[in-house]
């Protein structure tokens, strides 16, 4: 079987991992351009201020897609650069550079798939109390309406936020990413509420537009099973699966919040602060989404707690994505299991774990159209006489659209494919050493570009339709 016509290879990148140019421009200043640079937050001081320079080598990386082949590219925009300060004046230089961009790929027959938000938030906001002020949530509807009118015309498919777990439990539980607080279980879900009711907002603007395209929201996507039959670990998937998969994707698809979880947080003083006109706004737009995005790496395999867990650890190696973590009400852990295979980062691989989760998702939420947004595999790669020899890459991404293709036949309603990353960049915590891309970049030559094994492999897939996948 070949991939159906309409499905889209893509690949995909976010603007503060790739395009450096921090301060070029008129880009305001963000709560990474910051954050980064206090000592200890992230791997060796690594930030964002030159990254691997795509804001002035774009037109070279868009060629050697079109090289691969790739039908599509997920970028993000950079929030700073439209609106600087946040709230305020339209910076034309930055409109510009994502016209560029945009026509760039039109060129070359590549389809723009955009991300409005992937974490980097001007400073102006970020001071002000970030996600957890509903002046960013007002914020951010505007930014999304001037940039629905300023590329709608060619971007046809618009991704709001990517991963409001990550960025709300790294900014708001344990520390590792801006604002950095530890434990603030209020401004947590605070933080959560306020994204949703940003993305209604720009989803209902966005359909008002009638520029007949296609909106929705990225998710992370890390369906919890339990390590065994027991019956307090089965509990605790599914509590899992409340807090980190439904809370998050039930005020999207379905319009409000699961009972489960708001009966804990009633019980806990932990309800945000929310009206009922925000709620029926909720509830009025989930109809709307065209899509959701599904991010997966990892499923996560949980156990239950027994007596009283310990408090958050915060070390980067558990905010990075290792199992190891206390839940935040202290009800289970996530752990590493001796029969399964890690990354060198502690990432399960696990294609099973992928498509028994797609399965989860149509059974709760029936049909809905759905994008794999980002998929694939951090390692250093190996170098043999001068060539990038990433074949574990290969292999976890041929197992990942095995299990995509099967998906498919099963009936489930996913539309494409976007392999994390299409570059090598830079890793929010981890530098540059964690690699990702289908291109590699000589840091020691001038950021020089390279085509990776994995690239010519991806373009076969391509070309061929994944018919022998
Ligand atoms: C996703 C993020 C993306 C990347 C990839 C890979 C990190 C990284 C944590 O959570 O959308 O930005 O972020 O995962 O892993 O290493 O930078």
């Amino acid at each position: 079987m070949k991939f159906p016509k309409d499905f889209l290879f893509g690949a995909a990148s976010a603007s503060y991992q790739v395009e450096g140019a921090w301060n070029e421009d008129g880009k305001g200043v963000t709560n990474w351009d910051i954050f980064s640079k206090i000592p200890g937050k992230t791997f060796e001081g690594t930030n964002g201020d030159v990254a691997v320079d795509h804001y002035h080598r774009y037109k070279e990386d868009v060629r050697l897609m079109a090289e691969m082949g790739l039908e599509s590219y997920r970028f993000s925009i950079s929030w700073a650069r439209i609106i600087p300060d946040g709230d305020g004046e339209i910076n034309e230089k930055g409109i510009e550079f994502y016209n560029n961009l945009i026509d760039e790929c039109l060129k070359y027959g590549i389809v723009p798939f955009v991300t409005l938000y992937h974490w980097d938030l001007p400073l102006p906001l970020e001071e002000d109390g970030s996600w957890t002020n509903k002046r960013t949530t007002n914020a951010f509807a505007k930014y999304a309406e001037v940039c629905f009118k300023a590329f709608g015309d060619r971007v046809k498919h618009w991704i709001t936020f990517n991963e409001t777990i990550v960025f709300c439990t790294l900014g708001y539980l344990n520390g590792a990413h801006p604002p950095g607080l530890v434990n603030a279980h209020k401004e947590y879900f605070q933080a959560t509420h306020n994204v949703f009711l940003a993305h209604a907002l720009a989803v209902k603007k966005y359909k008002e537009l009638k520029q007949y395209g296609e909106i929705g929201i990225t998710h992370v996507f890390s369906p919890a099973f339990s390590v065994d039959g027991q019956e307090d670990n089965l509990f605790a998937a599914n509590h899992a699966n409340y807090y980190q998969t439904y809370w998050y994707y039930d005020p999207i698809l379905k319009g409000e919040y699961p009972q489960y979880v708001l009966d804990a947080l009633q019980k806990k003083g932990l309800t945000p602060d929310w009206t009922e006109e925000e709620l029926r706004m909720l509830k009025d737009t989930a109809g709307l989404n065209d899509f959701m995005g599904l991010n997966y790496y990892q499923p996560a395999r949980v156990e239950k707690i027994q007596g009283t867990a310990k408090s958050v650890e915060i070390s980067r190696d558990n905010s990075t994505g290792r199992p190891g973590n206390p839940s935040f009400d202290g009800v289970y852990k996530t752990v590493m299991m001796e029969d399964k295979v890690y990354t060198k980062w502690g990432w399960e691989i696990s294609a099973e774990g992928f498509l028994d989760g797609l399965r989860m998702i149509k059974e709760r939420y029936g049909d809905v159209k759905l994008y794999i947004t980002e998929n694939g595999l951090g390692d250093e790669d190996p170098v043999i006489e001068d060539e990038i020899m990433d074949v574990p890459r290969i292999k976890y991404i041929e197992e990942h659209l095995k299990a995509v293709k099967t998906a498919i036949g099963e009936g489930i309603n996913l539309k494409g494919y976007y392999a994390w990353s299409v570059i090598d960049l830079l890793s929010w915590l981890n530098g540059y050493k964690k690699q990702y891309g289908f291109i590699y970049v000589d840091h020691k030559n001038n950021l020089a570009r390279k085509k990776k094994l994995s690239f010519h492999w991806y373009k076969h897939i391509i070309e061929t339709r994944g018919e022998e996948l």
